[in-house]
């Protein structure tokens, strides 16, 4: 037993002196990421060890109360992402970052009922001691439950988040001319200087980074996963918003943007219901209520493409109500009005008119089809040619909708009333 820990000591040993001998050959080479996909599900990460890949609570001494569970209810990558529930404060240290560009980028997932507030930070410095000068806050978004509203300090409150998807942020991080730039959805939501810290502008901000921090402060839960430091991507990455959510028949404005490989951009947007657009912003509409894959494909300037895929959740009860008006005789023909008074379009709308009673020699029934009819539109349907004599019955139908009127037929004349 002694000797495997032995071996097991003599071994990360030699990894931290290749550690250390590589970081000097170029910044690529420290970097980090995790997809959580290595652990086991419901594992407990929090007391830094390698087993828990670093990942440790809050707390010098480390705070196993603050740890975070492995999950497989939501994940960005299969099969697992980390679980940040009401009691987290999930801690990752980092050694190295002083110099160079570099991104931190994770994917999150925040619920349809999150309630309360959770924040994504980043340090400077880092003693476990929860104030500065020992930690010192560089990043730090909170997530406003409440609101809907993301909040990055030093700038406040600014643009909604969204709920129910993966959705990706991204900090660059410019230790060279000490400056940061932090992106939710491909959209720049705060940059200032990498040292103007959450305590306040040019107060104890030092040029490295040092650690994360998943901190729900009693939010309920979100997901993290795909977590990654390294230098930014060049790479195409195409974002595509949503879910998106809407009535029957509303108008909605897709969002589509890119970022990297090299613009100018082309967009394809694909509904999923057969219809596409090439704008990036597009507005659409559907005609049937469900939930619809909707995907945005984006070809840079060397042929590369991206794809990004949502959803589109239809709701409403907008159908089409058919209702006869005006039935009206004359020379040789009967006519009637059909109205569609509901709220969506009525295609293949088929209709009669139909003459009971008296002597009918032409003309008794006559069917037909509205291919559409849009709602709040109306169409005149038009008898065949009716010859007869005496009182009779007109019975027009449409749809489901039927209606009689009395009528008298002079040979060739209809009168009604
Ligand atoms: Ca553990
Ligand atoms: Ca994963």
């Amino acid at each position: 037993m002694k000797k495997s820990c032995s071996r097991k000591i003599l071994v990360i040993g030699l990894v931290f002196l290749f550690l250390g001998a590589s970081a000097t050959l170029g910044s690529a080479n420290l970097a980090w990421s995790d997809n959580f996909d290595s652990y086991a599900n419901d594992q407990y990460l929090e007391d830094g060890s390698p087993g828990d890949g670093g990942w440790q609570g809050w707390g010098i001494p480390i705070d196993p109360t603050a740890g975070a569970y492995v999950r497989d209810d939501q994940y960005h990558s299969a099969p697992y992402s980390v679980e940040i529930a009401t009691t987290t404060d999930l801690v990752h240290l980092y050694t190295g970052y002083t110099a160079g560009v570099w991104e931190y980028k994770l994917w999150q997932f925040i619920p349809t009922d999150f309630t309360l507030d959770t924040y994504f930070i980043l340090l400077s410095d880092y003693d476990g001691s929860g104030a500065a000068p020992g930690c010192v806050w560089t990043v730090q978004l909170g997530f406003h439950g409440a609101t809907g509203l993301i909040e990055s300090q030093l700038v406040g409150p600014s643009m909604p988040f969204v709920r129910n998807a993966w959705k990706k942020i991204s900090c660059i991080i410019d230790l060279d001319t000490d400056w940061l730039q932090i992106y939710y959805d491909g959209t720049l939501l705060a940059e200032h200087a990498w040292t103007d810290t959450v305590q306040g502008t040019g107060t104890g901000g030092t040029l490295k980074l040092v650690a994360v921090d998943l901190f729900s402060d009693t939010g309920s839960i979100v997901y993290y996963d795909d977590i990654s430091l390294d230098v930014p991507t060049t790479d195409l990455e195409v974002f595509c918003g949503g879910p998106y959510y809407g009535d029957v028949g509303e108008d909605i404005t897709f969002t589509g943007s890119a970022t990297g490989g090299t613009p100018p951009y082309t967009f394809e947007w694909d509904f999923g219901d057969g219809n596409t657009a090439t704008e990036q912003n597009p507005t659409h509409n559907y005609t049937a209520a469900g939930t619809y894959d909707v995907c945005l494909t984006v070809t840079d300037n060397d042929g590369q493409n991206g794809t990004c895929c949502t959803t589109a959740i239809i709701t409403g009860t907008q159908e089409p109500v058919i209702e006869i008006g005006t039935i009206t005789g004359g020379l040789f023909k009967v006519k009637a009005v059909v109205k569609n008074t509901g709220t969506g379009a009525a295609t293949n709308v088929s209709w009669s008119i139909d003459l009971a009673g008296g002597i009918i020699l032409l003309g008794k029934a006559t069917p037909g089809t509205i291919p559409t009819l849009a709602a709040g539109g109306t169409a005149t349907i038009t008898s065949k040619m009716i010859v007869g004599f005496g009182k009779t019955v007109i019975t027009v139908t449409a749809g489901t909708a039927t209606k009689s009127q009395n009528a008298t037929v002079l040979l060739i004349f209809i009168k009604t009333p």
